[in-house]
């Protein structure tokens, strides 16, 4: 039996794979031959030099292959335990070590500077308030080289040449251990995902995948109101009356070209019982100081104050908080609170809120983490 277009095939794919991979080293790429047989065979093949070639059998242990030259190529005859599936390299490199069946091992990784833990379930980097510059990990194997031109980096579900994100590999002389450096560029503000997958130049490829999150989103969503939800509400906020009577009558909407730049948040305060609020869930963590900070302005009497709430849970009562009553202003006006998340509440909740008859108006809102 003659095969040689199969190697030719085999090889245009190598050739594809190393093109698209992001290194170019393709130093620990291997030229396997995949070969289904239901019987032993004699194979020949048009191929160059063989070196200390070998053959998997089905009980995965890799055995000498007895490789004998013809006038175009090389012939060998597939052992009876080969039968099946098998793979065969013609020129086992010095560095290959076989068997080996176990994947790269993650060793460390951090973002933005900050080191994780990589044997955490979900590893996840936390906020930054910008893109994070680096994103870099070390990855090694115990047997094996790591094959440099496969790493593949997903951000976002996308390849990361796709998102304008750099790629760098730096791997170690005997090819063991890589250090990968992702640039990411600059991602829109909300929640990442990076994934890395990354394999030895085995010929089966044992693989290590990896995700690590991080999120660039500001923690207040939507602070200028220009989202709008039906019924005029500002999306990602709450509107609630507190302490609600029969003689409560209030209004809380989005004012379309209210704003300091386009909408407004407006709570109106109209009759009766008045504890006005407007609120938001926050991924704030308890012992650390945040400054929720905007502008506000009112017609009327009317005075608010932003508020902070952290939710009650077992013996650990509630957290309730309130910045000073801001006097009646009648043009758009700056405020700024600090206030520091008790420890250990399960949902944590910063508002806005009157308790006046007449507007109140809020724009541009934002709460940070105090530097
Ligand atoms: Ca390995
Ligand atoms: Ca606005």
């Amino acid at each position: 039996m003659r095969l040689a277009m199969p190697l030719v095939i085999v090889c245009v794919l190598l050739c594809v794979t190393a093109q698209v991979g992001w290194c170019a080293d393709a130093k620990y790429e291997l030229q396997t031959i995949a070969l289904t047989a239901t019987s032993s065979l004699e194979v020949t093949l048009a191929a160059g030099e063989t070196n200390a070639a070998v053959y998997v059998d089905a009980d995965g242990k890799w055995k000498k292959l007895a490789v004998g030259k013809t006038a175009t190529g090389v012939r060998f005859s597939l052992p009876d335990d080969a039968v099946g599936s098998t793979v065969v390299l013609l020129n086992k490199p010095k560095w290959l070590t076989l068997p080996d069946t176990e994947p790269p091992v993650l060793e460390a990784v951090s973002v933005g500077g900050i080191s994780l833990d990589v044997k955490a379930e979900g590893m996840n980097a936390g906020r930054f308030a910008e893109t994070p510059k680096s994103i870099t990990l070390t990855v090694s194997d115990k047997l094996n080289p790591l094959a440099g031109g496969r790493v593949r980096v997903t951000i976002d579900g996308l390849e990361a040449s796709e998102c304008g994100a750099q790629v760098n590999i730096t791997q170690s002389k005997d090819g063991k251990h890589a250090d990968i450096a992702i640039e990411p560029g600059k991602l829109a503000a909300e929640k990442h995902a990076v994934g890395v997958t990354v394999v030895d130049a085995t010929p089966r490829h044992n693989t290590l995948e990896m995700a690590v999150a991080f999120s660039t989103a500001p923690l207040l969503q939507n602070g200028g109101f220009e989202k709008v939800k039906s019924g005029g509400f500002a999306q990602n906020w709450r509107h609630a009356a507190w302490g609600r009577k029969p003689d409560t009558e209030y209004e809380t909407t989005v004012a379309k070209g209210k704003g300091r730049s386009g909408n407004a948040l407006k709570i109106t305060g109209i009759a009766g019982h008045l504890y006005l609020i407007v609120g938001q869930q926050v991924e704030a963590e308890g012992g650390k100081t945040y400054v929720i900070s905007g502008y506000y302005k009112t017609d009327g009497e009317g005075a608010c104050a932003a508020s902070f709430y952290g939710k009650p849970e077992g013996e650990l009562k509630e957290q309730y908080i309130s910045g000073p009553m801001m006097p009646a202003a009648p043009d758009w006006t700056p405020f700024s609170w600090e206030f520091t998340a008790g420890e250990g509440h399960p949902l944590y909740e910063v508002f806005v809120w009157s308790k006046y008859q007449g507007d109140v108006y809020f724009d541009d809102l934002e709460l940070k983490l105090k530097q």
